[in-house]
């Protein structure tokens, strides 16, 4: 099938493809070269029965049921399967939380020893100690501050049974004792990622049931844990997104310019960098080697940390990264954390573009390793944005193809920002809501994937809901992928049903939300909690949705399991590898819709998918009598 794989077939984004194309040209590897190289993909692995946990194996259960049903240690494909399910949602949880835990500590370093990171946001400052029940009344910022640091890190540290402060400050009373009464209240974020840790190790908890509702519990960590202390901490540290214009594309790179590619998650670190690139002395410099100037452009999640606070153009989302060294044109590549790929260092070397690595806990061989430090981030971000100044002389002209394609959008939408448009409350969204102007809201977030053409999914189920009067919110790969193909423009409103079409054009919004990075998915937590405390409902009762159309990472796992959790249905665009368990596939698809009020959907196709999350909602809405 894939004999002939065309750019056209990777991507439905113009410049992607031809970036593509440049990359096949000049003989240069891209992660579609190597996914065709990886086929045909192991069938058990797809499955998710083969287990690798202790030395007996690796031992894999015959999903036809001629070969062994169980491993060495008598592990059936229903433990098997659920242990994998566990361990990826606790990675995922760990990357997003261990995320949320440096930001607090930057925040407390900052506190006790004065980093280059003062409070930028106060206003939100207030409002979390409000929600957290800490005192704001005559206070001093600083004293209000160390309260909130002092809660984060206790939702790390402490070690009762109580639910973990920031879950049960934020998550309404109906939602709470929900997860209470199911046993899937988390206690601290740290715990529950070790407990997984320590139940799917070998010979422990081999029951599909309990080992599932502990995947529940250390999501529900996450999104309403450690995402969620990462978002509101940085918009303390860094400012809560408006609504603000940006670009977004390959296009987005400019040829007479120092380009800078800052490629990661933690705004800690690109926050610097792109204030060092407008350092004049730097630009001064960055002239004298023959360039107009210093380009800083983001990718990734840390993009859209950039993109949502300052406008900071974004050059691409996961599949694009590679791509944005094969334009010849960029000087460096700054990465810190997660969803990096590896072989960044091999395609820079057809290059003169520096990868840069600087978080202590991700290094890449072959790159130049510039380790941040918060205490002296000013210092480290300019030495970072010298050494791509030094390198534009080495940029060979004759090498550079910058592709035209890029697109304005509008982003910005945190939950502030959103309640800010809407003068002051929801109202208005909830009643467009409840009079069908807008039948209901669908959150999308997530990933790009190899095996998925790129974007696709992304985009023809939002074209479709939308068309449907269905308003999207969204975050990570997918807001790019919209970003990129226009949807974030008050004028794509055009595209909507007539209903969503009044309502975007009377308040001059897309159709489409952009909330942020896959951290800010808790965003769109808190946004259904507001609603469904304004209407007296849990979260489960609302006319909503999630979707994860091109899911790839395991904390798009994580992801979708506390939207699950939070009584959401969610779509997955690609077939998990869970599939191998009837049992789990059961729980997950069919019995957690009776336990926590959500369920997950599997469909790869995005036009079917948009029929039953239409449906879903519908029928959210006939029982809500609107
Ligand atoms: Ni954190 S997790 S591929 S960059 S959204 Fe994009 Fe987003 Fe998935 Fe990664
Ligand atoms: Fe095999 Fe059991 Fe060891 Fe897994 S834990 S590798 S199933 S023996």
């Amino acid at each position: 099938m894939l004999k002939d794989w065309k750019p056209e077939d990777k991507s439905i984004d113009k410049a992607t493809q031809e970036m593509i194309r440049k990359a096949e040209k000049e003989g240069i590897e891209t992660a579609w070269d190597r996914l065709k190289a990886q086929l045909p993909q192991c069938g058990y692995g797809q499955l998710g029965v083969c287990c690798r946990i202790c030395m007996q194996g690796p031992c894999r259960i015959d999903p036809f049921g001629n070969g062994p049903q169980k491993g060495v240690c008598g592990a059936t494909a229903e433990t098997i399967v659920a242990r994998n399910l566990v361990r990826a949602i606790a990675a995922g949880a760990a990357g997003h939380s261990d995320h949320g835990r440096h930001v607090v500590l930057a925040l407390k370093e900052t506190l006790e020893h004065g980093t280059p990171y003062p409070i930028k946001d106060e206003k939100k400052l207030k409002d979390v100690a409000k929600k957290l029940g800490v005192p704001v009344e005559g206070r001093k910022a600083e004293e209000i501050a160390k309260d909130l640091v002092e809660i984060a890190l206790g939702d790390f540290s402490k070690q009762d049974e109580e639910i973990i402060k920031f879950a049960d400050a934020y998550a309404n009373k109906k939602r709470k004792e929900v997860w209470k009464k199911t046993g899937v209240a988390p206690r601290n974020i740290d715990r529950e990622i070790v407990e997984s840790m320590h139940r799917t190790t070998m010979g422990v908890d081999h029951d599909p049931l309990s080992l599932v509702a502990h995947g529940i519990k250390t999501s529900i960590a996450d999104g309403w844990g450690g995402s969620l202390i990462a978002t509101e901490f940085q918009d303390i540290l860094f400012g809560t997104p408006k609504i603000g214009k940006g670009e977004a594309n390959l296009g987005v790179l400019k040829e007479d310019y120092v380009n800078i590619v800052i490629h990661g998650h933690e705004p800690v670190l690109s926050e610097k960098i792109i204030e060092a690139a407008q350092d004049p002395e730097l630009i001064e410099l960055a002239k004298k080697y023959g360039a107009k100037g210093i380009n800083a452009v983001g990718m990734c999640c840390t993009g859209l940390e950039l993109l949502m606070r300052h406008g900071t153009p974004i050059a691409g989302n996961y599949l694009q990264q590679e791509l944005a060294i094969v334009t010849g044109a960029v000087e460096a590549m700054v990465v810190d954390v997660q969803c990096i790929m590896p072989s960044l260092v091999d395609v820079a070397r057809c290059f003169h573009t520096k990868i840069i690595d600087t978080s202590s806990l991700a290094t890449f061989p072959g790159a130049v390793h510039v380790k941040f430090d918060e205490m002296r981030a000013d210092e480290i971000a300019r030495e970072i944005v010298r050494i791509a100044v030094e390198n534009f002389p080495n940029r060979n002209k004759d090498k550079v193809q910058i592709p035209k394609g890029k697109s304005e959008a509008i982003g910005g939408f945190s939950v502030e920002a959103i309640l800010e448009a809407l003068g002051g409350t929801l109202k208005p969204l909830e009643e467009a809501i409840v009079s069908g102007k807008i039948r209901g809201v669908v959150g999308i977030v997530g990933c790009n994937n190899a095996k998925i053409r790129h974007n696709h999914n992304h985009i023809v189920l939002t074209d479709e809901l939308i068309k449907n009067d269905i308003l999207i919110i969204g975050t990570g790969c997918w807001a790019t992928a919209c970003a990129e193909h226009g949807i974030f423009l008050p004028e794509y409103a055009e595209k909507a049903g007539e209903g969503l079409k009044s309502v975007c054009k009377a308040l001059g919004i897309p159709p489409a939300l952009n909330m942020g990075s896959c951290v800010d998915c808790s965003r769109m937590l808190v946004l259904a909690d507001l609603m469904a405390r304004d209407l007296g409902v849990d979260i489960s009762d609302l006319p909503l949705a999630g979707s994860a159309p091109e899911a790839m990472t395991e904390k798009a796992v994580c992801i979708g399991t506390y939207f699950v959790a939070s009584g959401i249905l969610t779509h997955l665009g690609i077939v998990p590898p869970t599939v191998g368990s009837v049992e789990v596939t059961k729980l997950l698809t069919k019995d957690a819709m009776n336990i926590v009020g959500g369920a997950f959907y599997i469909e790869p196709d995005p036009i079917k998918a948009a029929k039953t999350l239409i449906d879903h909602i519908e029928s959210k809405r006939k029982a809500l009598g609107i």
